[in-house]
């Protein structure tokens, strides 16, 4: 991608899964960027809920991304991604790899399937697992079940590529939005030993050089 595009700025935080799958797509393309951390809370200048931060987004969430190519500010990592495809994915490095009605549904579903249903899901365990002020068995074994469910989804989908990649024809951008979440299985302490090609598919592309760096990228900015 060109030298003498602008650095866009991915709005982050240090361990939120949702601006990785940004972070990643970014380095696909090659696109310049910076990261600006965040924190948790309210604090005017540095809070996710602060007034410095809700004027970029009114929903106080991260990612959000500016283009100064563009003037374009977008949030929602569902959003954000669509907007980086149409921009300046002109290879179609992330988008779907067939060209029929089936290819762009197939891409459409199991990217919302991410957004609505796994990455919540998996969200509500950690909030149960880790956060929640007063112990709720029975709303942790409810989003424990759900995330295991959306587990056994993906396996059947895999089956498809034994385990390469989401989508038949190579990653996509459906990839980058299920990375960093699959991942946090670890912190949300639920076991992947039911579902091997996740697990493939998980090691195999956690080491691809757009996965490590976008990593490396959200690191560096914490250090
Ligand atoms: N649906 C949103 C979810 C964004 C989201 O929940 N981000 C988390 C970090 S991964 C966050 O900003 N949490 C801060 C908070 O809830 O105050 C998306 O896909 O971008």
């Amino acid at each position: 991608m060109s030298s003498s595009l602008k650095p866009l700025v991915l709005h982050a935080h240090t361990t939120g899964p949702n601006p990785i799958k940004i972070a990643i797509a970014l380095e696909k393309l090659g696109l310049p960027y910076s990261v600006k951390l965040w924190e948790f809370g309210d604090d005017s200048e540095n809070g996710l809920k602060g007034s410095k931060f809700l004027a970029i987004n009114e929903n106080g969430r991260v990612p959000a991304l500016e283009d100064p190519n563009t003037g374009v500010v977008s949030w929602e990592s569902g959003a954000i991604m669509n907007y980086i495809r149409r921009k300046y994915d002109t290879n179609n490095q992330l988008g779907p790899q067939g060209k029929s009605e089936q290819d762009i549904v197939d891409f459409e579903k199991w990217e919302y399937f991410l957004l609505t249903t796994l990455g919540p899901m998996t969200g509500q365990t950690n909030w149960y697992r880790h956060y929640n002020e007063t112990k709720n068995e029975d709303a942790l074994n409810r989003y424990v079940a759900q995330t295991h469910r959306c587990y056994q989804v993906l396996e059947g989908q895999l089956k498809k590529t034994d385990g390469d990649s989401i989508l038949p024809g190579g990653y996509t951008a459906v990839d980058a939005h299920y990375e960093p979440w699959v991942r946090q299985h670890a912190y949300a302490e639920l076991s992947l030993d039911d579902y091997p090609l996740v697990s493939k598919w998980l090691k195999k592309y956690g080491e691809t050089a757009e996965v490590k760096a976008a990593y490396k990228k959200i690191q560096d900015a914490a250090s």
